[in-house]
C-alpha cells in the first residue's frame, strides 16, 4: 500500500470520530463524503496514470513456510529475476486474510496477484514456456504431475497440523520461526506479532486444530504419503516420477518436506541466520524426524540430494 493509499484507508476510519467529535450536521457530513469519494477517485486514476514502481516480480512469504519455499524454488530454477518481501508468520493472513505464497506481477499498468503455490506454478509456466522453452519444461503440467502435485499439497496441509501441534506449546520457538528476531522482518510486523502472539496462536488453533487426535492422524497420512513415496524411489531412480530431470513435484516434494527434513541449503541458504537450529526444535518433533529418516530411507535421500545438488 502507498502512503497516500494508507492515510486515505486512516482518514476513513477517523472520519465517523471526527463528525460525532465536532457534532457536524448531517449537510457538512456528506460533503465530507462526497470529498473522499472524490480523493479515492483520485487514487485510482493517479495510480492508472502513473504505474507503481517497484519489481516487476514480487513473491510476498514468510521465511520458513514450505509452501512459499516451494514457489521460491521453482521461481529459482526458471531463473526470472524477483524480489522476495517476507512477512512475520500470520500477520498477514490475520489481518489482511491471504496466504503465502503470494506472487505479484506487474501486468502493463496495474499490477495482478496470485495466492496458492500450485496456481503460481501454472501462471509462471504459463507466463514463460514461450520465452524460455526448455528451461520452463521442468514446470509443463502433465496429468500425472498435477495429481502428485495436489497429494503433496495436502501431505503439506497434514505437515502444518504437525508442526503447530509441536510448535505452539514452545512460544520461543513459535515466535522465531515466525519471524519475531528476523532482521528481514519490519519491525512493525515483528512488534504486531509480539503483542498479538496469543490471538494468533488461538486463530491457529482454530484453523488447524492441532490437537494430539488431529496430529495422530496427521502423521498417519504423512507416513502413508512418505511411504508411496518410498517405493517409487526404491528402484534407485533420481527423480520421482522417473524422468531425466527433477520436475516441479520434486521440488515440492522437497520444498514442503523441508519443515521436517531441515535442510541447510533451505532456501539456497538466504536465510540461514533467520531459521531456529534443529537441535533447538522440540524432542517429540526430532523423534519424529529420526523415525522418518529411518523408515523412508530413500525419500530422504532424495530430498537430501535435491537440496545439495539442486538448491546452490
Ligand atoms: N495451499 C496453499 C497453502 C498456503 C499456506 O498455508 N501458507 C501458510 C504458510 S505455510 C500461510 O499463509 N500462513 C499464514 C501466515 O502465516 O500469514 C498454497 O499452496 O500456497
Amino acid at each position: 500500500m502507498t502512503p497516500l493509499r494508507f492515510l486515505y484507508a486512516l482518514t476513513l476510519l477517523l472520519l465517523p470520530l471526527v463528525v460525532a467529535w465536532f457534532g457536524l450536521s448531517v449537510f457538512s457530513a456528506i460533503v465530507l463524503v462526497l470529498l473522499l469519494l472524490l480523493w479515492r477517485q483520485g487514487l485510482v486514476l493517479s495510480a492508472l496514470m502513473n504505474p507503481p514502481a517497484g519489481p516487476e516480480i514480487e513473491l510476498e512469504t514468510i521465511i520458513n513456510s514450505h509452501f512459499a519455499e516451494k514457489a521460491r524454488w521453482c521461481l529459482d530454477r526458471l531463473g526470472v529475476e524477483y524480489t522476495e518481501k517476507p512477512w512475520a508468520g500470520i500477520v498477514g493472513v490475520f489481518f489482511r486474510g491471504r496466504t503465502v505464497p503470494m506472487l505479484n506481477v506487474r501486468t502493463g499498468r496495474t499490477r495482478a496477484s496470485v495466492c496458492e503455490s500450485s496456481e503460481i506454478l501454472r501462471y509462471l509456466y504459463g507466463r514463460y514456456v514461450a520465452e524460455r522453452g526448455e528451461a520452463a519444461a521442468f514446470l509443463e503440467p502433465t496429468p500425472e504431475r498435477l495429481a502428485w502435485e495436489e497429494r503433496l499439497d495436502r501431505y503439506g496441509a497434514q505437515l502444518q497440523v504437525w508442526i503447530y501441534f509441536h510448535l505452539l506449546d514452545d512460544p520461543v520457538q513459535c515466535k522465531e520461526a515466525w519471524g519475531a528476531n528476523s532482521e528481514r522482518i519490519p519491525t512493525w510486523q515483528r512488534w504486531t506479532l509480539l503483542v498479538c502472539f496469543p490471538v494468533f496462536v488461538g486463530f491457529i488453533r482454530r484453523a488447524f486444530q492441532p490437537d494430539r487426535d488431529h496430529n495422530r492422524k496427521a502423521v498417519e497420512r504423512i507416513e502413508a504419503l512418505l511411504a508411496d513415496t518410498e517405493k517409487l524411489l526404491a528402484d534407485g531412480r533420481s527423480t520421482l516420477l522417473g524422468g531425466a530431470s527433477p520436475d516441479f513435484v520434486d521440488f515440492t516434494l522437497a520444498g514442503l518436506s523441508s519443515l521436517w527434513a531441515w535442510p541447510e541449503q533451505f532456501a539456497a541458504g538466504r536465510y540461514d541466520e533467520d531459521r531456529p537450529a534443529f537441535q533447538s526444535l522440540p524432542e517429540r518433533m526430532r523423534a519424529d524426524v529420526e523415525r522418518w529418516r529411518a523408515a523412508y530411507p530413500a525419500t530422504a535421500a532424495h530430498i537430501d540430494r535435491l537440496y545439495a545438488d539442486e538448491r546452490r
